[in-house]
């Protein structure tokens, strides 16, 4: 049974964003990046957008050229293949694009529960390795600074990139630190045993295993080795894949980590449902799973959970503790960002020893 939420709330829609031109619709504000900032929670969430105009027999795919703004490539319908709703492949290169663009949008949230204010600043794609659109971002804090990882997609692949902040005005991007294929990657909030760890999920081109999360450490924050395998999912609810979702808190004995899993889908370009689930790592040694939750702590159940560009998806990307529940933050159906309460004891004792 998923955990018993104490709120349940919806805390952005596309609608409650404008486009960042006029040809183009936002279709998604999801998958926020989420921290505490002075007093108060600020969320960087991810825009998608797509151009408006449809043109009959052909598909729009949008695209960042560095120092020029948003383009559009039209390809020819029979050219491609529409995978799912997200992708299209080339028929000719057999290369993947995305049907739509995303960047990051700073969400002001007071308490954690609404929205303040959408603010006007944001992490637009800028570099040939964002061309793509900026992703799914994360942020840790460490020490005075915040650090933010967020997938960078280009032609050149899918990986993460990191940027950090002093206050959420100017942000020093410090490039890639984990090549294609490679997303889903969260830190720690302080060095354990003198080293920066992370939590990562490179994506298998040769399917001997799935993706899964790794972990890996650094001295410096920008180049990541000693990677050890963590996780590969064993319940029915990860069969597909699994990922790190919130950057790990402490919590006494170790590290609670709020992950999602995916089921593998029974059909070719189907997309299976996405959980989310907890596990508690070793406080000395993270590499090591202490307990986890067997079955999800949450599911895909309310209607913009269900329901969206992709359906049936919760996607957890950050934590906020308070007293006695987290705030847990979740892309929802890859369009929209909410906020779930749950009681912390509950949640630690659903965690069952491995
Ligand atoms: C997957 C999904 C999409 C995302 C692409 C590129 O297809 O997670 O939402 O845009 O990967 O990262």
């Amino acid at each position: 049974m998923p955990l018993k939420r104490q709120l349940d709330r919806l805390l952005l829609r596309p609608s409650h964003l404008p486009a960042s031109r006029d040809d183009f619709e936002v279709i998604g504000a999801f998958n926020p990046g989420v921290t505490k900032f002075g007093d108060e929670v600020v969320l960087l969430v991810r825009i998608a957008e797509r151009p408006k105009e449809q043109r009959p027999g052909f598909v729009p795919l949008p695209r960042w050229v560095p120092g020029d703004g948003l383009t559009i490539d039209w390809m020819a319908e029979d050219e491609v293949i529409q995978d799912d709703p997200r992708v299209v492949q080339v028929k000719k290169t057999g290369r993947s694009r995305l049907t739509y663009t995303s960047y990051l949008r700073l969400v002001r949230c007071g308490d954690g529960r609404s929205v303040r204010e959408v603010t006007d600043i944001q992490i637009k794609p800028e570099t040939e390795l964002e061309e793509f659109g900026v992703e799914d971002s994360r942020i840790t804090k460490i020490g005075d600074r915040y650090y933010i990882t967020y997938v960078a997609v280009s032609r050149y692949g899918v990986s993460t990139a990191l940027a950090a902040t002093n206050d959420f005005q100017q942000f020093e991007r410090l490039g890639v630190i984990f090549c294609p294929e490679n997303k889903d990657v969260v830190l720690f909030p302080e060095k354990i045993d003198g080293d920066y760890v992370a939590l990562h999920r490179p994506v298998p081109g040769t399917p001997f295993n799935r993706p899964e999360m790794w972990l890996a450490r650094s001295v410096d924050l920008t180049d990541w080795g000693r990677h050890r395998w963590l996780h590969g999912g064993g319940s029915d609810w990860e069969t597909g894949r699994v990922g790190a979702g919130a950057p790990p808190i402490l919590v006494g004995e170790g590290w609670l980590e709020i992950y999602h899993g995916n089921r593998k889908p029974n059909r070719p370009g189907a997309v299976g449902m996405y959980s989310a689930g907890a596990m508690l790592l070793d406080a000395e040694d993270p590499s090591r799973i202490l307990r986890r939750t067997r079955k999800p702590i949450l599911t895909p159940t309310t209607e913009f959970e269900r329901i969206g560009f992709v359906h049936d998806v919760v996607f957890p990307t950050g934590i906020v503790p308070l007293e006695d529940s987290y705030l847990v933050y979740l892309g929802a159906a890859d369009t929209c960002c909410a906020v779930v309460e749950l009681d912390q004891g509950e949640l630690l004792s659903s965690l069952e020893a491995v």
